[in-house]
């Protein structure tokens, strides 16, 4: 079939909502804390500006950039990432710094090895929303054009794409750390709502993942997190719900909501890996600490990562559209597994959570390994509380949300930007000197949408992709 065009006005029309703008009525502390976030996005990006502009991430204690070697090469990932969360802050300025940076420098012609995953859910992902928040062209043609370099990563026997991607030659391989030449569930299964966007947009279908993961046999209904792109089959009985596991998840459902309730095969995918995380994963501590356990071929490992604390988010936004006799159990589920992530909050000196916690030998929601109290600027947490707050309304959530302000104000905020800390158990915390793109993209735009209205990037309107990015839900089709 000959690609029709999109008709973007006909989609901008086509929403329930307007994307952003402040709300008369809304009550003045929220008002005022929801600023306070915009300032300290603006401090962000404006030091990233200075220091970094062009490079991927800012290092804001020696004031210089990093780029790192996720991306194969592109530059710019701080750029791609804050687009629109700056477009919705409405920092109409930086939002322009930003795209004439995307205009005029962001370079596609690269050579290097990049991490599929990554440059989809940021710089893809990122596009994306910018496009269709704003109907700049250049974001579109550039999402098309990367999107392009991807796809001889999804040339293997099954179909099922290799973690790492040569930018320049198409050449794909695994990752040496992944045992066996294997794929990685959070990653193959981390690609569909940006692909299908891609779809539309180009009028050239892709994809053919669900079908292998839906025929392929699961332990006790689990999804082990590696797979073999040969074979097809698994590799390692390793279970998780946080890294490298996580989005798979979060992408069933969001498919199904992104396909207007349509795509009822991700839906039903959605159900049965949760009851079968229910069933098997979830557990609920000596203290009455709900929390969702790894497991290894059989054998549990008593331990949440920072990461897996997306779930209650995730299940929330399932909850919303359950069955009238599963709802309140899901919205309860949701609610304890959130608290369970701010008790490990509310237990260290910052009042910022550990990369991982542990519930044995008299621990509850506490790293015990050094290796496991540093905390990176990441999001889930806060993810969680926006969505809750969404759901339920229960002012907790602002409030939870409020106490991750002032840490991060007091505790990551340096002269020239945000850094991450190397222990979340000390009042006086050394930093990592590194801002990650996805606080600007992720743990900012939560922040403020929390403490906005609904209607400001409703679920009415939108899916978040898993690196906050939103994609619209296709309520129908606008192609010309
Ligand atoms: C982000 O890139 C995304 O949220 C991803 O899903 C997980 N890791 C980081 C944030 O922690």
């Amino acid at each position: 079939r000959a690609p029709r065009g999109f008709d973007y006005e006909r989609f901008r029309r086509s929403l329930r909502h307007p994307v952003r703008g402040g709300r008369p009525g809304q009550d003045p502390e929220s008002r005022a804390r929801r600023d306070k976030v915009k300032e300290m996005m603006k401090f962000a990006w404006d030091n990233y500006k200075q220091y970094a502009l062009g490079k991927n991430e800012l290092r804001p204690l020696t004031k210089n950039g990093h780029i790192g070697n996720m991306f194969g090469g592109l530059r710019g990932a701080t750029v791609v990432d804050a687009l629109d969360t700056l477009y919705i802050m409405e920092l109409e300025e930086e939002f322009q710094e930003a795209k004439n940076w995307v205009e005029k420098s962001f370079d596609l012609n690269v050579n290097g090895e990049a991490s599929l995953f990554e440059v989809n859910i940021r710089y893809i992902g990122g596009l994306l929303a910018a496009y269709y928040l704003t109907g700049e062209e250049v974001f579109k043609s550039k999402a098309l054009e990367l999107g392009e370099k991807l796809l001889p990563a999804f040339n293997t026997p099954t179909g099922i794409p290799r973690g790492v991607i040569n930018l320049g030659s198409g050449m794909s391989w695994s990752w040496g750390w992944a045992s066996a030449g294997s794929s990685i569930l959070a990653e193959f299964g981390t690609l569909h709502l940006e692909f299908l966007h891609l779809s539309e947009l180009s009028g050239n279908p892709v994809m053919n993942i669900r079908k292998v993961l839906n025929r392929v046999e699961k332990p006790q209904g689990l999804y082990p997190n590696f797979l073999s792109p040969v074979t097809g089959n698994w590799v390692q009985h390793h279970v998780s719900i946080g890294g490298l596991g996580d989005s798979f998840y979060e992408y069933l459902i969001k498919s199904w909501l992104m396909s207007d309730k349509k795509d009822s095969e991700a839906k039903k995918m959605y159900d049965d890996a949760l009851e079968a995380i229910e069933k098997h994963l979830v557990k609920k501590s000596a203290g009455g600490l709900t929390y969702i356990a790894e497991w290894r071929a059989g054998i549990l490992d008593h331990k949440m990562g920072h990461l897996a604390c997306f779930s209650g988010g995730m299940i929330a936004l399932g909850a919303e559209h359950a069955g009238e006799e599963k709802k309140q159990h899901y919205v309860d589920l949701a609610a304890e597994i959130t608290n369970t992530c701010h008790e490990s909050y509310t237990r260290s000196d910052t009042k910022l959570g550990p990369e991982a916690f542990r519930f044995d030998a008299g621990t509850e929601a506490m790293a015990t390994r050094l290796s496991e109290r540093y905390y990176i600027l990441r999001p889930e947490v806060v993810e969680s509380y926006m969505y809750m707050w969404r759901l339920t309304h229960n002012p907790k959530y602002r409030e939870w949300g409020w106490e991750v302000v002032k840490a991060l104000e007091k505790y990551c905020r340096v002269e020239a930007g945000f850094s991450g800390i190397r222990d979340v158990y000390t009042a006086t915390p050394t930093h990592d000197n590194m801002q990650q793109s996805f606080f600007l993209a992720e743990t900012l735009k939560y922040l403020y949408l929390l403490f906005c209205e609904d209607d400001v990037l409703s679920l009415d309107d939108w899916v978040f992709n898993t690196e906050a990015h939103p994609l619209p839900v296709n309520h129908t089709d606008f192609r010309a």
